[in-house]
């Protein structure tokens, strides 16, 4: 995890990768070509993934872990398998340390309600910061009122980056827990995680990172950053929804509680209690989405083709592509740090123009962006803003993309100049990288 720009001896052929994107190939109302700049809010599969759902389901559909006979020990071996491909992404040192959940959202709450619950009380404290999407604050309000902890929040600088100067005022020997994103889904920052756990460390307090943005754009190795839990969604890494991770050390799980009781989590069930299986079927009750597991289990194995160094280096050389572009358009603010500081996640807004009209007007030009807070609301009040709109970009986005993308804020904001044209913004950004 880091903002630097890798090198690569192989670079991304993107015409033959966006072969392997049926979806990007069509269009739409008006006889425009889509352009899709939503990957943040959910990925486009490659045709591998969607064969391997279909091959699941045509040729060995069956539960796993719990009949014996060949389709359901296929089954299972598929999904072992892809739990093992995980562990390699992560640089996890044993599969069992990876546990299958719908998605970032839940594996977040799972650690929340089965370990700082278990483990915070009053006096104890939970740092976050505000550039944190609500899966990873609302479960610490819950935590915190559940446990009597506080919650304290590690400042933003000016451009939307972790004030580390202050790190050594809010996180001291209180601190438990650090709540950090690995990469905003709104500003695009890439947040220092090495740095962080370090700290986090030296106070004795634990790091969680929510990998939901920044595990699918950059290669992470959670033994050497030191992270202690670490939560993703499938389907934002090209595999089909449903089906989510959560990483954490051996011992941390093992002293965790499970959330949830039901069939495969328990080792013996009496009639007023139960007692526990190993990690990780302790966190999987109930029947896990396997499909989708072997799904994501394909994806890593399409990204992991690809080369990790020549997908970061096209992503980073697209968004200082559509950093420069979008400098051009008179007005736009994009929020958020310099390129060098972020991965490719473009929020923006036009004075006086509501995200919603501006992401109308460019879904009428066939470009999918999203509009709206995207689940930061404490970012957006920092910003003086209700809404932006977004534009993020993946490894199968092209320049000719972003060159309509900025065709299409230009048309935008002709059209609403002429409806308001001496309207100033009321807001004060947090910052532009104008
Ligand atoms: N952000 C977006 O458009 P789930 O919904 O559980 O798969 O992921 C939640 C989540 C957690 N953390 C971060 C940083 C995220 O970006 C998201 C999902 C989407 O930005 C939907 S709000």
């Amino acid at each position: 995890m880091s903002a630097e720009a890798p090198s690569t001896a192989r670079p991304l052929d993107v015409d033959a990768v966006r072969q392997d994107f049926p979806i990007l190939h069509q269009t739409l109302a008006g006889d425009r070509p889509l352009v899709y700049l939503d990957t943040a809010a959910t990925a486009q599969k490659p045709r591998v993934v969607i064969d391997k759902v279909r091959e699941c389901f045509e040729q060995y559909n069956s539960n796993v872990h719990r009949g014996i006979h060949q389709l359901g020990d296929r089954m299972t071996t598929e999904m072992e398998d892809a739990r093992e491909k995980v562990r390699k992404l992560l640089g996890a040192a044993e599969a069992d340390e990876i546990v299958f959940n719908s998605g970032t959202t839940m594996a977040i709450n799972q650690v929340a309600l089965g370990w700082a619950r278990k483990m915070l009380g009053p006096g104890d404290e939970i740092l976050v910061n505000e550039m944190e999407h609500h899966a990873n604050l609302v479960p610490w309000q819950m935590a915190a009122k559940a446990t009597g902890a506080s919650l304290k929040y590690l400042p933003l600088t000016a451009d939307g980056r972790l004030d580390v100067e202050r790190l050594d005022a809010c996180l001291t020997h209180k601190t438990k827990l650090l709540a950090v994103t690995g990469m905003s889904n709104v500003l695009g920052t890439i947040n220092p995680i090495g740095l962080l756990a370090q700290r986090a460390h030296a106070v004795g307090a634990k790091i969680l990172v929510d990998g939901a943005q920044s595990v699918p754009h950059q290669p992470v190795d959670v033994h050497q950053l030191g992270i202690d839990f670490l939560a993703f969604s499938g389907h934002k890494f090209y595999a089909p929804t449903g089906v989510g991770v959560l990483y954490a050390k051996r011992e941390i799980l093992e002293a965790m509680d499970p959330v949830f009781g039901g069939g495969h989590m328990i080792r013996e069930v009496f009639r007023d209690h139960a007692t526990w299986a190993d990690i990780p079927a302790k966190f999987e009750a109930g029947t896990a989405p396997f499909i989708e597991i072997v799904g994501l289990g394909a994806a890593i194995d399409y990204v992991r083709n690809l080369d990790w160094d020549a997908i970061a280096a096209w992503e980073h050389e697209l968004s200082i592509y559509a950093h420069r572009r979008m400098a051009e358009i008179p007005d736009l603010v994009v929020h958020g740090p310099g390129v060098e500081h972020k991965g490719s996640i473009l929020s923006f807004s036009l004075p006086d123009v509501h995200s919603h009209d501006l992401s109308d007007l460019l879904d009428r030009q066939g470009i999918a962006v999203r509009a709206g807070h995207h689940c930061t609301m404490p970012l957006h009040e920092r910003l003086g803003l209700a809404a932006t709109t977004r534009a993020s970009l993946a490894f199968y986005n092209t320049k000719s993309e972003i060159d309509v993308l900025v065709e299409g804020i230009e048309a935008a904001r002709k059209v609403f100049q002429r409806r308001r044209p001496a309207a100033s913004s009321p807001h004060q950004p947090l910052t532009t990288n104008h």
